[in-house]
């Protein structure tokens, strides 16, 4: 077996005929997927990078695993994603084709379709593992979402460190409704299962109710689903005879850790990553599982702690530092970014995530926040203040835009606007940002000011606002 094989079929395991995925309406068995796929292969195969429309279905699947086969760089495209948003991704990716439905708006892009019942059993040669495999694109504090390149070496390092952390084998039946756009619903969720043979039901949405009747061994989801869970009790309950609950993308709230392990008997798995870097930092299936703490680098990890002047901060549980990673999960850049490239390592070549952290005498990891306000979760969705402020004075009404995350009982943080400008309607702004940019990055609430609070030199004070 190739560990940096990134064909994900190439370690197929078990039975091909068997159901391997049920996403949408679908069911798909491994042979459907490699037959499907090898056909979608053959038709991208003389493009580098192509447009994929990440929507929760069949064609999906077939689409990104059939640029994997033939080696062609996948740039997904949030289904959501607003005409100013798509834009900049379709641009700034250099997308030569369009896979997915053509009554969207494809950016002029020549339209490949994906069919389910087509086969091709065409064998494609691995291509290297430094080779890209997406240019996954992700908020920064300022300016448009910037492209992070992903390579198959490191997306199969990425798995197989999370197979070895979970003992995630064969026999698991993977369980999710994320967006396949990001890594954690994508990498994670989608080639996942398939790189590990496991099987993989996408409920669509991650609706308690779905979740609790998918029957699987293995769940996925950010802390809002788990939120939902505990307050649906039938449900969570009903996920009693799980392997692995498994949380990620923003913090988990203590309460809802123990709410969970009330309902369900289990304490749930809570690791941490980025776009940058997938998944580095995990709870083992076999070791300790602490409320509010992320647990140990995965294997072909590295962290260190940092203070802001470069020195180590010590590893006694309670000494805040900046959190920096290395090692074989890394991205290798942000496309056609060198500066923020060069910005985001270390002199010495560890990637600086931007994240603060304790770690304690076991090396144990706690996140305690990001250093920037300016970079907001919501729902597990990576918001740029500054995307929604530009978004905002792009509207008449509006001269002044501040924008922040505000801690909310459901999505961890809501976004929220406060303006300064004429006849704002919270609802035309509220609907600007979602056709713009996209609807989880619309604010939930705007507060229309006087004036915005600043300091002598004029700086904004958005400490102020929060
Ligand atoms: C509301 N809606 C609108 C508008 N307002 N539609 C258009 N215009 C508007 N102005 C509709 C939406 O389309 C949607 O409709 C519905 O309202 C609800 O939207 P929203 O409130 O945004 O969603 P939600 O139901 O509250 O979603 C919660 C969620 C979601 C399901 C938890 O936030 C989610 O999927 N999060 C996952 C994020 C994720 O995967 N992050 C990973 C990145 P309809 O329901 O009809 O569609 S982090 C990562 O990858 C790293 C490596 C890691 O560590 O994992
Ligand atoms: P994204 O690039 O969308 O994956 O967002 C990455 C960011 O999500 C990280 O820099 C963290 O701020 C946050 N994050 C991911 N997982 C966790 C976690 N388990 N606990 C706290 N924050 C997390």
């Amino acid at each position: 077996m190739l560990l940096t094989s990134l064909n994900p079929l190439a370690v197929a395991r078990g039975d091909d005929d068997s159901e391997a995925i049920r996403i949408g309406e679908a069911t798909l068995s491994r042979s459907d997927i490699l037959g499907a796929a090898t056909s979608v292969a053959e038709r991208v195969s003389r493009a580098d990078r192509v447009a994929v429309l990440a929507t929760p279905t069949a064609k999906t699947v077939l689409a990104v695993v059939g640029c994997l086969i033939a080696g062609v760089v996948v740039v997904p495209v949030p289904p959501d994603s607003g005409r100013a948003e798509r834009e900049h991704i379709l641009r700034d990716s250099g997308a030569q084709a369009w896979l997915g439905d053509t009554d969207e708006d494809t950016g002029g892009l020549p339209v490949v379709p994906v069919r389910l019942h087509a086969r091709s059993w065409h064998s494609y040669p691995e291509p290297p593992s430094h080779s890209t495999a997406f240019i996954l694109y992700t908020s920064g504090t300022t300016g448009p979402p910037k492209g992070v390149l992903l390579s198959r070496g490191a997306v199969a390092a990425g798995i197989d460190a999370l197979a070895e952390a979970w003992n995630w084998t064969f026999r698991d039946t993977v369980v999710h409704g994320l967006p396949l756009f990001h890594v954690h619903g994508l990498v994670l969720g989608m080639l996942g299962p398939l790189r590990t043979g496991s099987r993989l039901v996408h409920t669509g949405k991650p609706t308690p109710e779905a979740y609790a009747a998918a029957g699987g061994t293995l769940y996925f989801g950010v802390p809002t689903v788990w939120s939902r869970v505990v307050q649906d009790e039938d449900s969570a309950r009903a996920l009693s005879g799980a392997r692995l609950l498994v949380s990620g993308s923003a913090p988990l709230p203590v309460s809802v850790f123990e709410r969970l392990r009330e309902l369900t008997g289990q304490a749930p798995i809570e690791r941490y990553g980025m776009s940058e870097t997938m998944l580095t930092l995990s709870t083992r299936f076999d070791g300790e599982r602490r409320p509010g703490w992320v647990g140990l680098p995965v294997r072909g990890v590295e962290t260190r702690l940092r203070d802001d002047s470069g020195a180590d901060v010590p590893h006694d549980g309670e000494s805040i530092g900046n959190l920096q990673v290395r090692g074989a999960t890394l991205f290798d850049g942000y496309l056609n970014r060198p500066d923020a490239t060069a910005d985001s390592w270390t002199d010495d070549d560890w990637f600086v995530t931007g994240d603060v952290a304790v770690v304690d005498e076991e090396g144990f990891h706690r996140i305690v926040g990001r250093a920037s306000t300016d970079l907001i979760k919501s729902g597990g969705f990576r918001i740029g203040a500054g995307e929604v402020e530009e978004a905002l004075l792009g509207h008449p009404s509006v001269r002044e835009a501040a924008v922040v995350g505000l801690p909310d009982a459901d999505l961890g943080q809501r976004v929220v606007a406060f303006v300064v400008g004429e006849e704002v309607s919270e609802q035309v702004l509220t609907e600007h940002v979602a056709t713009e940019l996209s609807v989880h990055k619309r604010p939930r609430e705007i507060r229309v000011v006087e004036s915005l609070p600043r300091n002598a030199m004029g700086k904004l004070q958005k400490k102020n606002l929060m």
